[in-house]
Formats: C-alpha cells, structure tokens, sequence
C-alpha cells in the first residue's frame, strides 16, 4: 500500500479545498441528518483517500469515512485502507508528505521553545503504542434524540499502532514544561480558508497537562510512515483521550495556562443538554469510555445457519485495562462471559472477545458490556447530549442476528 501516492487526483482534491469543500465539510453532518428517507446513493470515496478499501467503509460524505462493522476482523489491529478518515477541514496538500523529515514542529511553553524537524524528533526517542482512535461522535447514529452531526454507528473507531517519540522525551530535551503550564495544546498544519476568522475554523485542541505522560509524536502507524489522510508526516497522538485531541499534520505543540480559544476547543465538543449549544464551562470531550460491541455476526452479512456461531466483538477500556466481557444473545435479559482472543496490547488498544453458543433458527438480539480492572462495568446507556458524543451504552448497541 502506498497511502502517499499523490497523483493529480489529489491536486483535484487540493481544488476542492476551497470555501465550497470547506462549507460542504462543516454541513455535511447536517444535510445528513435532514436527508429524506429515499437518501441519494452514497458518495464514492474522494481522490485523497481512493487507496481505502471501498468495500468495507461506508462513506458518508468526503470528510467522514465510516468502517463497517462487519470489517474490523478479528486480528485487533484495523488496517490502514479500512481505517475510518473524519477531516473537520480539507486535508493540507499532498506535497507535505514529499519529504516527511523535513515537517517543522514548533514547540512552546517549555523553557527552550524550539522549532524541531522530524528528523530532529527521530533522534530524541522512540516507543510504540497500540491505541484505539474514536471519533468522540462514534455511536451518535444510536441516540434518540437524533443529534446533528455524522451519524457513526461503531465505525468511526480502529485499533491501530503509533510509533513515535514521547511528548516527555521532547519536553524534557527542552528545559521541561513552562510552570504555568495546565494545558497541552495541539494545532493541525491545514491551510486555513482565506476570508474566515481562523479562531473559527482551525484545528487546536487542548487536553490537560497529565495527558502528555503518554502521548506520543508519531510518524509512523501500522509500520508505515502515518499516511498523509491519517495526519503524515507528524500526528499528536494522545491515547486515551478521543479522535479529536490527536492531531493530525500537527505543526504546533504548545503547553498552556489555558485551554485554545480556538471554537473547536471553546465551543465545541462539549457535553452539553440536547438541543444546547456547548459552554466553554461544559465539561469538554477528553477521555473515552468503557465500551464494547459486538462485530460479528453483523446484520450486514445477513442471516447465519443454525448452529454453532462464535459471537465476536471488541472491548476497550479506554485508559484502563479490561477484566472481562459479557455476552447476551437476548438482548441483556442473561449474559455469559465471553472469552478474550489474541494478545492484551495494552490499556489503550482494544481487545477481541468470542463467545461460541448453539443457536436454534430464531431471532436473537446480541449485545456485549465490558468490565474494567477497577471493576466498573460499561453502562447500559449514555444520557444524550446535544454533539451526540461518546455514546458508548452497550444497549444501544445491540444488534439483531436472524438464525435459520
Ligand atoms: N489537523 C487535524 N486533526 C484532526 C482532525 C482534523 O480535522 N484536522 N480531525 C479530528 C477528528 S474529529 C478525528 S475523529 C480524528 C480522525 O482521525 P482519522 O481521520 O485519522 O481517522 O482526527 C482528529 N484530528
Ligand atoms: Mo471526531
């Protein structure tokens, strides 16, 4: 797979990076959910990801590519080509990728502040971390109140892993954090829209100072070179802490007394009432949550043959590590506890669960809800809330399997 490969289609998609793919991004969500019932076919993948396997993503609109749930597989790590793609702006030109070690990274709030290469960024250290990146907007299909925005059902999540250097190698090489410092703040290298406040539109996150103990600077996922869709050459990794706080093509990282005043970090993500704007005092959307569901069989596949059928899924407990996972064929009447398969890569990856049962011809609904070590179970649902964010009730999850 060569992600990188630029070609004039992507130029094309460069084009489109104008007022119109801009407006097209911020309200696809939207014309979405206000689409008549007879919706248009979908879209075919865009130019900058034509690589992706068609086949096994859903693509919603040209920013918003969804994995379907039957195409996670069960080996944990989710292939880049089906691997979920959310821009909130139009990717950067191509053209950053050329020459990924010359990528400058601007590093503020330390004592040195310093502008490294990642060239420079190779030298001061390396580790590797399997994590799971989830949209903060996964599973908003699921809740009544129909919230605008993409409607995710568990697709817009992979388990993928990130090599890189930790943020507290480079942090220490610089003198050590700024003492004011609260806050680590991320900002994606997309050329903004001429004729907007860029306060409005730029992609600037900030997560509390804790999350650097495990962030990474990463420029490389799955064993290759981060894909330019994916962030390449350089993406802030914050595992742990949901999609949006791990920042792709990040050109600044900046430790701060306050968070951004950027509307993506103000105003948006922000677990607020249904139906209300977010508050700047609402509680933002940093950490995931303990969450599971189940992959196969998938409705998708259609009906399976009475019998023996294994009951896979996926559980993650997002900082912590999972105990266990339970399965119930009847819609969380009764659970039996599944078993894990494959290795443990650790509290921020995801692990795969079966649970073989004998199944008569019959209608079954099958739902899985995960145990954390600190024994907290995943919740039955999640209250809604107006961004329609980290729905990760194992109830509203649940899928139906026709046996025959
Ligand atoms: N620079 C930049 N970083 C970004 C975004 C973006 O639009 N620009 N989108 C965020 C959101 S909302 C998500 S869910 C993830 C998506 O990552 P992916 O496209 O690699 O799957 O990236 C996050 N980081
Ligand atoms: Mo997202």
């Amino acid at each position: 797979m060569n992600s990188d490969r630029p070609t004039d289609l992507s130029r094309r998609g460069l084009l489109a990076g104008s007022a119109t793919a801009l407006a097209a991004a911020s309200l696809g969500g939207r014309a979405l959910a206000q689409a008549p019932a007879a919706a248009p076919p979908r879209p075919a993948l865009p130019p900058y990801v034509a690589w992706k396997d068609a086949e096994h993503v859903i693509v919603h609109t040209g920013t918003t590519i969804e994995t379907k749930r039957s195409a996670f597989g069960t080996s944990i790590i989710t292939p880049a080509e089906r691997l979920y793609i959310r821009n909130n702006l139009p990717a950067p030109d191509v053209s950053i990728v050329a020459n990924r070690d010359a990528w400058v990274l601007s590093v503020e709030g330390v004592r040195q502040p310093r502008m490294l290469t990642v060239a420079d960024l190779r030298t001061m250290g390396l580790e590797t971390v399997a994590a799971v990146l989830q949209c903060s907007g996964n599973g908003r299909g699921y809740f009544a109140s129909k919230p605008s925005g993409t409607k995710w059902q568990v697709g817009a999540a992979g388990c993928v892993i990130w090599s890189g250097v930790p943020v507290r190698n480079v942090v220490a090489a610089l003198g050590g954090v700024d003492g004011a410092a609260r806050f680590m703040t991320g900002t994606g290298g997309e050329t903004l829209p001429a004729g907007v406040d860029p306060k409005s539109v730029m992609v600037e996150r900030s997560v509390p100072l804790k999350a650097m103990e495990d962030a990474l600077l990463a420029w490389e996922m799955n064993g290759e070179p981060v894909p330019h869709a994916h962030g390449g050459p350089l993406r802030l990794v914050v595992p742990g802490y949901s999609g949006v706080n791990n920042i792709k093509y990040v050109k600044r990282l900046a430790f701060t007394a306050d968070e951004s005043d950027a509307a993506i970090q103000r105003t948006g993500y922000r677990i607020s009432p249904p139906g209300q704007k977010h508050q700047p005092t609402e509680p933002s959307v940093w950490e995931m949550e303990l969450k599971s569901w189940i992959n196969g069989p998938a409705p998708e596949t259609g009906p399976v043959k009475a019998g023996w059928v294994q009951v896979h899924g996926v559980a993650m407990g997002a900082t912590r590590n999972l105990r266990r996972v339970d399965v119930s064929i009847d819609g969380g009447q009764t659970w039996r506890e599944a078993r894990f398969v494959g290795p443990d890569l650790g509290r921020f990856a995801w692990r795969q669960f079966v649970l073989p049962v004998r199944l008569e011809p019959g209608q079954y609904l099958l739902a899985s809800r995960a145990q954390d070590t600190q024994f907290n179970w995943q919740a039955e649902s999640t209250p809604d809330n107006s961004g329609g964010y980290l729905n990760s009730g194992w109830r509203a999850h649940a899928i139906p399997l026709v046996v025959v």
